[in-house]
Order: structure tokens, then sequence, then C-alpha cells
């Protein structure tokens, strides 16, 4: 027996129909089925005159059901749902209760009115999803606010307030306090009109070759390796020349094809993977500890830009640094994270005030007593955090959580033999961490649950990612990261240039190669921790990389690496220098194909994660892909390596 999903009110004529469908009212097929019989229902009572389309709860609709898209299409299909009211002689307003995305959103075009309350959002995010807009987006958007804001809306995935909606023409009006007794006055006032305009009817203006160039050209400079903006654009255009019904023939054909993509599925799997690493089975029914004071020790960029992070979340910060020199130096830092954020608008000069208000400053650690957490991101040097640790056990009462950020040192080496290990965890927060949204929670042996549920909970505070990683050498991220590296300088060995493995691995979707990224890093920090470890006794072979940070070449920080730069420049030129260094450690110079590279250095990836499945130190292949997607580059648009390799969307040229 299927579960209602909408109900339906009559009210003096007018009949208010809710959709009703937790979470997020999706437009799945029974909702479809049941919503199509409404529709003719009102069509068909005399004692109605105009309907009302609403949702209930918090959203109007969250979009069509993701979960049906790797299902072949079940009829009553979306599209044909909404060519059925707007064919209705009765008028439907759409009451736009909350955000109404995607789907969503062409059901309230597809309305002949909409009304909006504060509280609306009205967006078309299936790009995101490696799809475009399937139920008249494409046409109807444009006929309403003009090509170029249905371009932007489309393509960016951005989204309008109520206010906007109104301004642009998405929306007709703007309702009070009560949507729906505002909805009603709406109903009938136009329900006395003889037509009914819909969206389809309304004429529109080609902008003309250049407008689509300059769109297509910004399209395919931020695509990264998803088709969806660019065949969105293309069938937008479409439908301007060939009229609504052919607009609406392509995108049908467009979407199901695009639907059925790998890209698609990638960012399917995505979609649902971060979704299910915010809420780790073994947390339920654990209670976060409360979180209002946060410290951080250390202001260095690391430092820095984590107290901004916190600040951007509203938490109150303390920031600790070792005398006036450095924190001074910290807050300046902290400063200029935050103007920058303020010049590319993420917001105003007030918010930016508030913000670094809410950061104090201090030399002497005791100021750290009271935090709820305090997260140590000093120098990667055993000695000098254990120091630290010691001394915020001394300051910090037992109900302090004490976190760590090291990327590669051992945590539970870190804080051995000191009181309360219940408190510990490993925090693992990527630069800049203002921006990077993973967060690596290391959990220890003593570390409590609600520690662990607290971390979770201050990722989702910040908007990070989190994923749970066991403790181990570089925990999952940098663990993989190593033996990437190690790869390419595998491959670097066997006479492949690093030019050519970069451009290989820029042209499978990440920003940049292996060898780039190492001279934009600096060769030095991995070299650090492979001293490290030979330190300790650990048996590590001579690198590539090695023989360049002995010989000066620590990249472009010091003008060269991999790659030599010209002053001022970041281009990376071919090295003599370095060809010369590396000649004995290479057999000969050849080339491989850009296919071959890619699947052989994203098969590196997955094998050390199927090792790292194995061991526990992750939960699931999406914890893993959620890492590298999130934390190193890996194109949204594959998925991530483990999805890379069930699927085999990444296979040599021959
Ligand atoms: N379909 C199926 N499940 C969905 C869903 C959807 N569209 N949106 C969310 N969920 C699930 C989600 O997995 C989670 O499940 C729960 O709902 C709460 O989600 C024809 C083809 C709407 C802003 O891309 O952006 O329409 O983990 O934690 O933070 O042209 O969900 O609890 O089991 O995100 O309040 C277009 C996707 C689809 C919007 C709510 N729509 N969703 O955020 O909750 S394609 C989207 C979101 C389409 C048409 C095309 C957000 C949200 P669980 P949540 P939230």
């Amino acid at each position: 027996m299927t579960a209602t999903l909408l109900t339906r009110q009559d009210r003096d004529g007018i009949a208010v129909v809710t959709l009703d469908n937790p979470p997020v009212n999706a437009l799945g097929r029974a909702l479809r089925r049941q919503l199509g019989e409404v529709i003719a229902e009102v069509g068909r009572d005399p004692a109605i005159r105009a309907a009302i389309l609403t949702g209930a709860g918090r959203l109007f609709v969250g979009g069509a059901d993701i979960t049906e898209f790797d299902r072949p299409p079940e009829a009553p299909h979306l599209p044909d749902v909404i060519a059925a009211i707007e064919a209705a002689a009765k008028p439907w307003i759409a009451a736009v209760n909350g955000p109404a995305l995607g789907g969503g959103a062409e059901l309230a075009l597809g309305c002949h009115y909409r009304i909006a309350a504060s509280g609306a959002r009205f967006g078309l995010p299936e790009t995101a999803l490696g799809i475009i807009p399937g139920a008249g987006g494409t046409q109807r958007l444009p006929r309403l606010i003009g090509v170029a804001a249905a371009v932007e809306m489309i393509t960016t995935n951005r989204q309008m307030d109520a206010a906007e909606a109104l301004a642009a023409g998405l929306a007709d009006r703007l309702a009070g306090a009560d949507l729906i007794a505002d909805a009603l006055a709406f109903a009938q006032e136009v329900s006395g009109k003889a037509r009914h305009p819909g969206a389809r009817q309304k004429d529109l203006a080609d902008p003309g070759e250049a407008f689509w160039s300059a769109a297509g050209a910004r399209i395919a400079k931020a695509a990264r390796g998803n088709p969806a903006p660019a065949a969105a654009l293309a069938v937008l255009r479409h439908g301007i020349s060939a009229g609504f019904e052919a607009g609406m023939r392509l995108e049908r054909e467009t979407f199901l094809k695009l639907r059925n993509s790998d890209e698609a599925a990638a960012l399917r799997y995505l979609f649902f993977a971060e979704r299910a690493a915010a809420r780790p089975a073994a947390l339920r029914g654990i209670a976060p500890r409360p979180l209002g004071r946060v410290g951080v020790v250390g202001g260095g960029t690391m430092g820095a830009g984590i107290a901004a992070a916190l600040a951007n979340a509203g938490l109150r910060v303390v920031l600790s640094e070792t005398g006036e020199a450095p924190l001074a130096r910290a807050m300046d830092r902290l400063d200029g994270i935050l103007a920058t954020q303020v010049k590319r608008g993420l917001h105003d000069e007030a918010a930016a005030r508030a913000r670094r208000e809410a950061v104090t400053g201090i030399t002497d650690p005791a100021g750290l007593a009271g935090c709820d957490l305090v997260i140590e991101a000093v120098f990667e040097d055993l000695t000098l955090k254990r120091e630290v640790f010691a001394r915020l056990a001394e300051v910090c009462g037992r109900e302090t959580i004490l976190a760590t950020n090291t990327s590669y040192l051992d945590p539970e080496e870190i804080v051995r033999g000191l009181p309360g290990q219940e408190r510990f965890i490993a925090l693992h927060f990527f630069s800049p961490a203002q921006v990077m949204k993973l967060l690596e929670i290391v959990p220890l042996t003593a570390t409590g649950p609600e520690v662990v549920a607290t971390g979770f909970d201050l990722a989702r505070r910040l908007g990070k990612v989190a994923v749970r990683a066991g403790n181990c050498e570089g925990f999952i991220g940098n663990r993989i990261l190593l033996r990437y590296r190690a790869g390419a300088e595998a491959m670097l060995r066997d006479g492949i240039s690093p030019a050519g493995i970069d451009a290989a691995m820029r042209g499978f979707g990440f920003a940049m190669g292996p060898f780039e990224m190492q001279d934009m890093a600096g060769l030095d920090v991995a070299f650090r921790a492979r001293e490290t470890a030979r330190a300790l006794g650990r048996d590590v072979p001579e690198t590539a990389g090695d023989i360049l940070v002995r010989a000066g070449r620590l990249g472009q920080k010091t003008g060269g690496g991999w790659y030599d730069y010209a002053p001022g420049s970041r281009e990376p030129l071919p090295s003599q220098q370095v060809a010369a260094l590396l000649a004995p450690y290479r057999k000969g110079a050849r080339e491989m194909p850009a296919a071959d590279i890619a699947a052989a250095l994203v098969g590196v990836m997955a094998d050390e994660g199927r090792k790292i499945l194995a061991e526990g130190i992750a939960a699931t292949p999406e914890d893993i892909d959620l890492v590298e997607v999130h934390g190193y580059g890996f194109p949204r648009p594959k998925g991530g390596p483990m999805f890379c390799s069930a699927r085999g969307t990444v296979r040599p040229e021959r």
C-alpha cells in the first residue's frame, strides 16, 4: 500500500495541494502519480476555480528523486506531470515555502503563477550531478527571467532567493507571514482571469553569438571533466533558435543520455557518500559535547586558517602563540584571510569585523583554560608537539578536548603518558583550512566516543566533509599520496618525463599533476617526513625527490624543483639541471599514452585504498573517495579512485 504523499484541502473554491514526502519532498514515482491524479481531479471538479501547490516542512521540493536515477525512468514522467499543470484551464499557483530545487523549481515554473515566502529559494543544481534540468527548466526559465540569467542559474548552479526571484520575474508575488493566506487571496484574484499564460508562451530574444561563445568559454574553463554545463548551454540555445517544443525534445534526449553517463553516476555517488560520511553508524545515539570556545595553538598558515574557519562558523576562538611578535604575525595572517574573503564576496566588512572580534590572541597558554576544544597546529616536530600537549594537559581541565593537527607524526606518541587519554584526538585539517573542505578525524586508542562525535559536529559547523580515519602513517589521504608520488617516480625512473606525467593527470581532471603539485607545496615537506622515518630506523629508499632537495631544489619557493621557473613566474619549465641530476637514476627517456599513465596512477591509488580498507583504516570505499576528492583534488566527475576502479571507468588506451 503506497503512502499518501500529498494532501488536498479545498477552501472557498481553491484546492490547496500540499506535497508531503519527507525528508525533501522528492518527486519520486509515487508522488508523481498522486500529483497527476490530483491535477486531473481538480480539473474535473466544478466547485474548484484554482489550485495552490505547496510543500510540507521546510522545503518546497528538493528535486526529482535521485535514487531513481540508477534505474530506467518510470512513468508518469515529471515533464508530463508539469505539462498537465501548464495546460490546465484553471490556474495553478506555486506557493513556494522553501527551497525549490531541480524538478522542484521546474514544477513551480510549470505553474501559472508563483508566490514566494521569505525562505523560498529557486535553484537548478542538476549540472552538479552531471545531468541537466530534465523537466522543462532549460525552456521555461529563460522565457521567465531572460536568457543570460537562465544560463547563469543552470550552468553555475547559482540560486535565487525570494527577492531576487521577484525582481527577475521568476516569482509574481512575495508573501507575508502567512504564505497560504496570501496565496489564497492571489488565487481568488487570478481565478477570474480569462487566460493564464504559461512560461512557454512568453517570447525571448537570442542574445547573439558573442554571448554564446563567452558562455561556452567560461563553462569550458570551469567544467573539469563534467560535460553537463556545456550540454545545458546547447539545449538552452536550441530552444531559442528552434522553439519551445524542439527545445523540450532535445532537453529530454540530453537529460536521458547524461543520466546514464559515468560522470553522473560518479557525482550521484559522491552526493550520497558526503551525506553518509557526516553521520557514521558508529556514532548513532552519541551526543557531541557543546562547542562554544575553541583554542588554537600556533598561528602559522595552518593555525590562522583554522582560526578563520572557526570564527566563520560563529565560534569564539582563542589563538595562542609563543610571544607578542609571533602573535602579531598570526593576527596579521588572520586579517589577511578575512580581507580576502571579503574581496571574494564571501561576507561583508561588518561580518569580517565580527569574526575578527571573535578571535582573542594570547601568549600565555593558561588563557586556553575553559575552552571546549583546543587544536594544536604547531610545527611538525614530535618534541615540540609533546611539549605543547604536556602544557595543555596542565592548563586545561579534563573536560577540554585536546586535538592535534599532525599530518605525518603518530598522535599516540604525541600524547603518550599524559593524563586524560580519553580526551585526545587527531583532527587533520588541510591547508588552507579556511577553504579546504576535508577533515580527517582520527580517534586514538583511548579516545572517548563523545569526543569523536564532537569532531564530527565541529566538521558540520565548519561546513567540512569529515571522514573517520584509523591511525597509521599518513592516515588515509597522505598515505595514498605517498603511493601516488612513488608510482609517478617509478614512471620517471622508467623514462617517462615529469611533464608527460603531469599533463596526463591534468588531462584526467586534476588541476595539477604530481610533480607540479610538489613544486607548489615544496619538496622539503615530504623530504622531512622521509628523513624523520629514516632517523627512527625505518627503511626508506632514496627517492628522486631526495636528490633534488639535496641539490637545493625545493620547488617554486627556491626557483626550481622538478621544473625551472623564470623569476616571478609559476609557469613550470623543463629543467636541464633536473635531467642531469636524475640521469643516473633513470632508464633513458620514453613516452607513454596519457590514458595509460592515468590508469596506472589511479590504479596505484586504488590498490593502496584496498589495503586501507583491509586494515580498517577507512570504513568504506566511499570514505576513501571523499578524502581524495575533497583533500587532494581528485576530479569530482570521476568519483574517486575506488569508484573508478570498481566501475572500470579509467582504462589504458589499448
Ligand atoms: N533525491 C533523493 N534523496 C534526496 C534528495 C533528492 N533529490 N535530496 C536530498 N535527499 C536525501 C539525502 O540523501 C539525505 O538522505 C536526506 O534527503 C536529507 O538530505 C528533473 C532531474 C534539498 C538542499 O540536486 O541539495 O531534480 O542521508 O542531508 O542538508 O530536472 O539535500 O538522510 O538518508 O542534504 O536539509 C536536483 C539535492 C535533483 C538537490 C536539503 N536536486 N539535495 O539539504 O538535507 S535532479 C538536487 C540537496 C532533478 C530534474 C532533475 C539537499 C537539500 P539521508 P540533506 P539538507
